[in-house]
């Protein structure tokens, strides 16, 4: 039988990745986009085009569009990665994260079923580790109780219950994979991590005077996300459906991510100070250069996330230290020096574009 996949957030940034990965393994991918008055397929602009590839209008939101969509796609697996990830956002829009990324969920099991598919169709949900939230063992793993500790991760634990519901109610082969942070250079830029290695490349160049963070002393479980796209296609490939924790099984600080990213982009730090009051100093320059805000400080914030990825590693084979902490960082820090100084030459002919045409010298 043909594989065809569909993908469900397919712009963001397992997405893209995901597109790449299933492409090359000979599916045929299709893809949900949503309507924006700005057109913004940064992600998988390269991908647009080639034949095994297509795109189609659908929300989350709307139950029509979805039912109608995978009765024309007939997927014989559907990666479900829509949501409003970003967990400050949902104390903000606590009701659109939850109509998303809780009762989204249910929309997509339902257009399976309305369209007779379950039988045929094996279906990867994207949870998080942000379901262990206040976390009551370390690490988490399969067994690990969860206590959801903001409004993105009360929507997502629906939605890990409502794929076991219908595993169990209807026998469909739907999994969750319970991701920890994964980044890369393509990853959201007000994430911690982007958000970080973006800023430290603009203030090597001169372009950003200093970096504002919340909580520095967060723990996170940081992978690169190109292998753990491999691990959402991996758990479908497993002969039951099951859940998995993906994860590296190492934990970093977001001070210990920010030290290494300035000094990925030439700059190195020293901590001074505490909470509120902590600052990161530019020991060549003595200039202070990352500051703490309370405007990134969250209502309820999740501070201790370290995976065992145990289970993944002896059922589905999957490696979790191909790309390490110390890479991932790397990576992204010269990715972005090089998006900055990218910006910099085309500002640059910009502005002599326009001094040039004021002067004539140019029509
Ligand atoms: P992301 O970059 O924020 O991408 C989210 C995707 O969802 C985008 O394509 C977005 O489309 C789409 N989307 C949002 N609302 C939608 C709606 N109403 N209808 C249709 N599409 C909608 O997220 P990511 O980092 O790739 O994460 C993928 C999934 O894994 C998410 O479900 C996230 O919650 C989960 N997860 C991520 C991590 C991580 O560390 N990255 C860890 C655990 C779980 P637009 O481009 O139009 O906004
Ligand atoms: O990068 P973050 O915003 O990621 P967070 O909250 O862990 O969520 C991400 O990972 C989850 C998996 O565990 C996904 F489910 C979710 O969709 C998303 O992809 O924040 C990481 C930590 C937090 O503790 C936050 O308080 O970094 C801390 N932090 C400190 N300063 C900051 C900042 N976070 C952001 N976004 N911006 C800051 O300035």
């Amino acid at each position: 039988m043909n594989k065809k996949a569909l993908i469900t957030g397919v712009t963001g940034q397992d997405g893209s990745f995901l597109s790449e990965f299933l492409l090359a393994k000979g599916y045929e991918v299709h893809g949900i986009i949503r309507r924006s008055s700005v057109d913004f397929r940064e992600r998988i602009a390269h991908l647009e085009g080639k034949p095994n590839f297509h795109l189609h209008y659908a929300d989350m939101g709307d139950s029509m569009s979805l039912v109608k969509l995978v009765g024309k796609v007939q997927p014989t697996e559907i990666y479900n990665l829509a949501a409003q990830s970003h967990v400050q956002v949902s104390f903000d829009a606590p009701e659109f994260t939850a109509d998303v990324d809780a009762v989204g969920v249910l929309r997509i099991l339902e257009a399976v079923r309305t369209n007779h598919l379950e039988k045929s169709c094996k279906i990867y949900q994207a949870s998080t580790s942000e379901l262990y939230g206040k976390v009551e063992e370390i690490p988490q793993n399969e067994q690990t109780p969860f206590h959801p500790y903001s409004p993105y991760a009360v929507a997502k634990l629906y939605g890990y219950w409502i794929v076991k519901e219908y595993r169990e109610a209807y026998d469909m082969f739907c999994c969750s994979g319970i991701l920890f942070n994964h980044e890369s250079e393509r990853r959201g830029e007000t994430f911690v991590t982007r958000k970080i290695t973006l800023a430290a490349a603009r203030i090597a160049q001169g372009n950003q005077d200093c970096l504002y963070l919340g909580n520095l002393d967060s723990k996170r479980d940081w992978g690169y996300a190109k292998d753990y796209v491999e691990c959402m296609w991996l758990i479908l490939q497993h002969p039951t459906p099951e859940d998995f924790v993906i994860a590296t099984g190492v934990q970093h600080t977001v001070r210990e991510f920010a030290t290494l990213a300035f000094h990925y982009a030439g700059i190195e730090l020293r901590w001074e100070g505490e909470g509120i009051n902590e600052i990161g100093i530019d020991v060549k320059t003595g200039r202070t250069v990352v500051a703490v805000s309370e405007d990134f400080y969250r209502p309820t914030d999740v501070v201790n996330l370290l995976g065992d990825p145990t289970k993944a590693k002896t059922e589905l084979g999957w490696n979790p230290s191909k790309t390490s902490f110390e890479e991932l960082v790397r990576l992204m820090t010269e990715h972005d020096m090089a998006k900055v100084a990218g910006e910099g030459v085309a500002a640059k002919v910009r502005m002599n574009l326009a001094e040039y045409l004021e002067k004539g010298i140019v029509k």
